[in-house]
Parts: C-alpha cells; sequence; structure tokens
C-alpha cells in the first residue's frame, strides 16, 4: 500500500478455510518453465491476453460466480481479521461477514464498507481478502476488473495489490496494481522492496477511475521490469535502474511467488481522516482476476 504496511493480526477464519487452504492451488509462471497449476478446475483456453503476445494462455482466474452460499470460493480466497488499524491507523475493523463481502447473483465481488466496528477506534467494517497460501502467481500478466465507490467517498481507500509469498515484507517485494482515495479521479500504483523499505509510487490522474464504471487494472511481471496497466493502456514502468542506493530488486528471483489482496480500508495516512460525507454503506465491485503466465 502507500505507506509502509506492518503485518497486523491475521487469522484465518474457520475448518473449512484450512482445508482449503492444505489444498491451495499455485501457479508456477517462473520464466522457462511450464506453467503448473494443482487443484483448481480447468481454465477455459482461448482467453486472450490483453497486453499481448508476453503471455502465454489463460493460466488462472476467478471470474466471481454465484455460489450457492454467496460467499467467495475459499480454495482462492481467505480473509484477513481484525481491527488493528493495519499499519497505516486505518479506522475499519475487517470481518468475513456477509455484510461486508459476498458473491453477488450478477457474478461480482463485493467489497462493501459500513458504519459499525470493534470499538470508537474502528467506527467501520468492511473486508480484506487474501490469495495467500491458495493462490500465487509468478511471472506474466494479472488483471483485476473493478468497479469504485463514487464520490462523495471521503476516506475510502479500495486497492488490489500483490505481495511476496513467504518472503518478509519489503524484502520480498509488493505491487500495488491499484490504490485510490477517497474517490479521486484517478489512482496510483506502486511497489515496495527492502531492505530498508522503498518504493517506485505513481499517481495516475485518469479522469475516470471512480465514475461508477468498469475498469481494468493490471500488472505484467518480468524479472527485470514491471509495467502497470489501465484499461490496457500502459501507463507506468518500474525497473531496476528505479531502485535507490542500498535497496535490493526483489522481482527478479525465479520463483518467488505473489499473492493477491482485494480491499477496501476506511481512513488512515494515504486518505486520511474521513469528513463524514462518504455514502455509506460503499461498494466495491469485482467482475474477475485473472492471470496470464509469460509465454514460453
Ligand atoms: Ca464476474
Amino acid at each position: 500500500m502507500r505507506r509502509p504496511r506492518q503485518r497486523g493480526r491475521l487469522a484465518i477464519a474457520g475448518t473449512a478455510l484450512a482445508t482449503a487452504a492444505a489444498a491451495a492451488l499455485l501457479v508456477n509462471g517462473a520464466v522457462g518453465s511450464a506453467p503448473q497449476i494443482r487443484g483448481a478446475a480447468a481454465v477455459p483456453a482461448g482467453t486472450r491476453c490483453p497486453v499481448g503476445p508476453t503471455c502465454g494462455p489463460l493460466t488462472w482466474q476467478d471470474e466471481f460466480s454465484p455460489t450457492t452460499d454467496g460467499r467467495p470460493n475459499a480454495v482462492n480466497w481467505g480473509f484477513e481479521l481484525g481491527a488493528t488499524g493495519w499499519g497505516n491507523a486505518e479506522l475499519q475493523e475487517y470481518t468475513a461477514a456477509r455484510a461486508n463481502s459476498f458473491i453477488a447473483d450478477d457474478g461480482t465481488l463485493r467489497i462493501v464498507t459500513r458504519p459499525g466496528g470493534a470499538d470508537s477506534a474502528s467506527p467501520y467494517t468492511s473486508a480484506r481478502l487474501v490469495s495467500r497460501d491458495r493462490v500465487s502467481v509468478g511471472y506474466g500478466y494479472v488483471e483485476a476488473r473493478v468497479k469504485l465507490p463514487t464520490q462523495p467517498a471521503s476516506g475510502l481507500w479500495p486497492a488490489f495489490w500483490l505481495r511476496s509469498q513467504g518472503e518478509p515484507w519489503p524484502d520480498g517485494g509488493e505491487i500495488d496494481v491499484m490504490e485510490t482515495v477517497n474517490g479521486s479521479w484517478g489512482y496510483s500504483s506502486n511497489i515496495h522492496g527492502g531492505p530498508t523499505h522503498w518504493e517506485q509510487y505513481r499517481w495516475h490522474s485518469t479522469g475516470t477511475v471512480n465514475d461508477g464504471e468498469w475498469h481494468r487494472f493490471g500488472v505484467l511481471i518480468r524479472p527485470e521490469r514491471l509495467e502497470f496497466f489501465h484499461d490496457g493502456q500502459l501507463v507506468h514502468t518500474v525497473t531496476p535502474a528505479g531502485v535507490p542506493a542500498g535497496g535490493r530488486w526483489p522481482f527478479d528471483v525465479p520463483d518467488r511467488r505473489y499473492y493477491m489482496i482485494i480491499n477496501m480500508a476506511m481512513g488512515g495516512a494515504y486518505p486520511g481522516t474521513p469528513d463524514g460525507s462518504a455514502t455509506l454503506p460503499a461498494t466495491m465491485q469485482v467482475d474477475y482476476v485473472r492471470y496470464w503466465a509469460l509465454a514460453e
């Protein structure tokens, strides 16, 4: 995320999710090796990678198709829970309740931020879905199609991002594909690395992001270059040349994997203190998350 983020209190909800974690699907996107998928249904062939021939066939997807219980597919997603401020003085309590996240009948994931929360320090509830220990991606292109809350949205902080699976933060690397705050008409993308925290942040003044329409946010991950795409257009490129002295580019480790995070925070270091004007409940919708490994 925009500011250095500490690991907060983490929990995996329930035995079913633990079982799902044991059957975790892992996607091997390392250069020079064929993508390997375990534990997942077959992916329909022929879906074209939106950034061209760099990527091969569609490797993994969650289309958020309706489920019998309205819950996200536990093979792919778990929850991070709690009201710890999440290292950024955020004001929401994350829950696994359907009031805060569910799969809608139209095949979209909904993340809903509401008034409420554990105590006066956390006067909102919301949700944070993570694919940690379930699905991880390597080199290739990852994209989410998202509809963000419209203004007034003071304090709202929806995000789609990735963190290293198994390596400590920030050394393993963090890839923020999309973050937007306060219903702004733009968004940011960013990367983080270590050993002393550094980032390569960029704000994109798109003029459209919080317009209540669907938008696509993606990142093409290669060993020496990360390229961020908005609605299929390249908007940001980061390379090792941008790493400050003493920093370590984290993305050239062939077997490193990244898990995905979809969340909507309220308040905290990036959006600042909400002014109370946001229309709540506020909903972040996600139509799909898809991953194409690099072409062989
Ligand atoms: Ca969908």
